[in-house]
């Protein structure tokens, strides 16, 4: 029986002996490369993280102890560690274990994480209850070099340097995010100096102050007399320690021994702690150690080999179609530029970073920054294309209001993962861009229904001088023809794509296909539809859609998005605002809810935004005379 198999708690962790860790963790690895070779998922992070979840849980003591895994995307090691051993093979599956931390399915999962950099202000808040508590119990936030990209850590750290709490802070730095990490602070921590090399720097700092005619022996004296002396002057420390968190490290994540004594060490001190943990990204599994850029988020994959076992489509997906024909849209104008937040593969600028590298900015996990860093290089009369999934621009939503919004400012927002995105979950699913895009005066809205539209969109959001915004979804594009590329849509204006007269389906972007299938249906059962793609959900086209509706009072919205404040709310306001009454109307889309995480396909069955769901309305509608 393996050591794993024996622990369905922390507690039991607490009873191997120190030598029996290391084969806990390699046993911890092949379940680890077993499941998301099945189930996909975030593997490298995790290979990374096994011995500081082990050394975490055999030091401290949770739940008492809260334990705040930044994004939450690394945490599989604790997930096994935590009593979720046996379930975990149903890791992103429905109603299967998260693949990120979420409080609701463990009192182990101290705060529900996705999104990153979340960690430190969470654990200050926790940290601060405690004492308000009387609570002596410890706070630990594992954060990586990347979510340190991202200013939320920052703040948090500002506020725990200044009301002191007793929060640990772990750096777990693999000099990775997605792809290689971004930013001056990630050169500051992949520094590393040898002994030799801080004795000769030493000596040199030593003689240059003491060269400085007068003043330079005192300044000598003083930086040596000073706590900080010269070691803070030159490693990360200094940084962590501006922030008054007392620092330890870099030392070497992998070695247990070391981890857990330092651990024991710093859970006796009571401040803010910095403990800087340097690991691999992708550990003990050859292709991921490799390729951890790839082996960051995967889909299913063959274990002995590490290769892709997906059937090769010839169909590219939307990300793929973006990438390239922002590309070839660059090659004839100078003024376009790509901005992307850590993650120019996921929104497939890698082609165009390596072409264009001027004229590509890769911002970190900074949504919010590169928002207005977008409309910065705007108000120098650049076109800026900001590649951000949707889910994370949700953090920039004041920065698109304020930044670009209030000035018109011509930024093109590329929002790549909008509607359903799957295995994922209720952190990830873009499903609120419709409306909270919608919302913004100067805002121009679209989604387009196939790769055809989405590269005529783009072309139209170029020529476009304002703030627009093109919203398409995760996965393999339609596989349609291309056509008219370099030909603008016109703003606003929606096409009929079918003509009937007993329901009218009013849709947008990918539910236009779905849409095209009910129709289908709908005409075996003879029932005629007229099947409108809007395209732009603001402005709205008005004109067709009001005489529409007014030939045929029987209408379905529908929209991969919450029904709340998205495109059937618009066509709502459009036909009031027409004073246009005696409709019947049902919004298919998102209920009032978050969606957990599940094969697409699924998901939109379960909520009733596919064909079938349009079909049902239309029955209903038609019954309700
Ligand atoms: C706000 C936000 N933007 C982007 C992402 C996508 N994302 C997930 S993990 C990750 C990289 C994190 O790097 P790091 O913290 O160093 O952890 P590592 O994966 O290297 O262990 C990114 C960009 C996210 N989860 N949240």
């Amino acid at each position: 029986m393996s050591f794993l198999e024996n622990i369905n708690s922390p507690a039991d962790l607490k009873q191997l002996s120190r030598s029996d860790l290391p084969i806990l963790a390699s046993e911890i690895r092949q379940v680890i490369v077993d499941v998301v070779s099945k189930n996909g998922g975030h593997l490298a992070p995790n290979l990374g993280a096994v011995e500081l979840a082990i050394a975490i849980h055999y030091v401290f003591d949770a739940p008492d102890d809260k334990i705040i895994w930044d994004v939450g995307h690394q945490a599989y090691a604790h997930k096994l560690l935590t009593g979720r051993r046996e379930r975990f093979h149903t890791l992103r599956q429905h109603d299967g274990i998260c693949g990120f931390t979420r409080m609701s399915e463990s009192p182990y999962d101290a705060f529900s994480t996705g999104h990153s950099s979340t960690s430190i202000s969470a654990g200050l808040g926790i940290a601060s209850a405690k004492c308000l508590k009387k609570e002596t119990s410890k706070v630990i936030a594992v954060i990586g070099d990347g979510a340190m990209t991202a200013g939320l850590a920052y703040e948090g750290l500002n506020q725990a340097g200044d009301i002191n709490k007793d929060l640990i802070v772990i750096l777990n730095d693999n000099d990775m995010s997605i792809a290689p990490n971004v930013g001056a602070l990630s050169s500051l921590l992949s520094r590393t100096f040898s002994a030799k090399y801080l004795q000769d720097f030493r000596q040199e700092i030593k003689d240059f102050l003491k060269s400085l005619p007068k003043i330079g022996v005192d300044i000598y004296q003083l930086a040596k007399r000073s706590k900080e002396s010269f070691k803070t002057f030159i490693t990360p420390g200094m940084l962590f320690e501006a922030f008054n968190f007392e620092y330890f490290g870099p030392i070497n994540g992998h070695k247990l021994n070391h981890l857990i004594d330092i651990l024991n060490n710093i859970k006796l001190l009571n401040e803010p702690v910095l403990l800087h943990v340097t690991t691999k990204k992708g550990k003990g599994y050859p292709p991921a150690e490799k390729n951890p850029s790839y082996f960051h988020g995967v889909g299913s994959f063959n274990a002995d080999t590490g290769e892709d076992i997906k059937k090769e489509s010839y169909i590219p997906t939307y990300t793929e179609v973006f990438g390239d024909t922002l590309l070839k849209m660059a090659e004839t104008d100078d003024r376009i530029i790509a901005v992307t937040a850590a993650m120019p593969e996921g929104t497939g600028l890698v082609k165009f970073a390596e072409t264009y590298p001027d004229r590509f900015f890769d911002v970190g996990i900074a949504e919010q920054h590169g928002v207005t860093f977008a409309a910065g290089l705007a108000t120098e009369g650049f076109k800026p294309v900001v590649a951000i999934y949707s889910t994370f621009l949700q953090r920039a939503y004041d920065q698109i209001l304020h930044d670009v919004c209030i000035e018109a400012l011509p930024v093109v927002f590329a929002v790549d993962r909008g509607g359903i995105v799957g295995e994922d979950g209720a952190t990830h699913n873009g499903i609120f861009d419709l409306s909270y895009f919608r919302s913004l005066p100067n805002m121009v809205v679209m989604a387009p229904k196939d790769e055809n539209e989405l590269v005529r969109m783009l072309t139209t959001a170029l020529a476009h001088n304002g703030p627009i915004a093109v919203r398409y979804p995760r996965g393999t594009a339609a596989g349609v023809k291309m056509e008219n590329q370099d030909v603008p849509i016109p703003i606003g204006k929606g096409e009929v794509l079918k003509k009937g007269d007993d329901v009218l389906i009013l849709a947008i972007g990918t539910s236009v296909s779905e849409a095209l299938y009910a129709h289908s249906t709908l005409m075996e059962q003879g029932i005629s539809a007229t099947v409108v793609n809007c395209r732009f959900v603001k402005p709205l086209d008005s004109d067709l859609i009001g005489s529409l509706a007014r030939e045929i009072p029987r209408i379905i919205t529908v929209e991969e998005n919450v029904r709340q404040g998205g495109f059937g709310s618009a066509v709502l306001e459009c036909l009031s605002d027409q004073r246009i009454t005696g409709f019947l109307l049902e919004c298919i889309g998102i209920p009032d809810t978050f969606v957990e995480h599940g094969s697409q396909n699924f998901l939109r069955a379960k909520y009733g935004i596919d064909a079938p769901a349009i079909v049902n309305a239309a029955k209903r509608l038609l019954l309700d005379k």
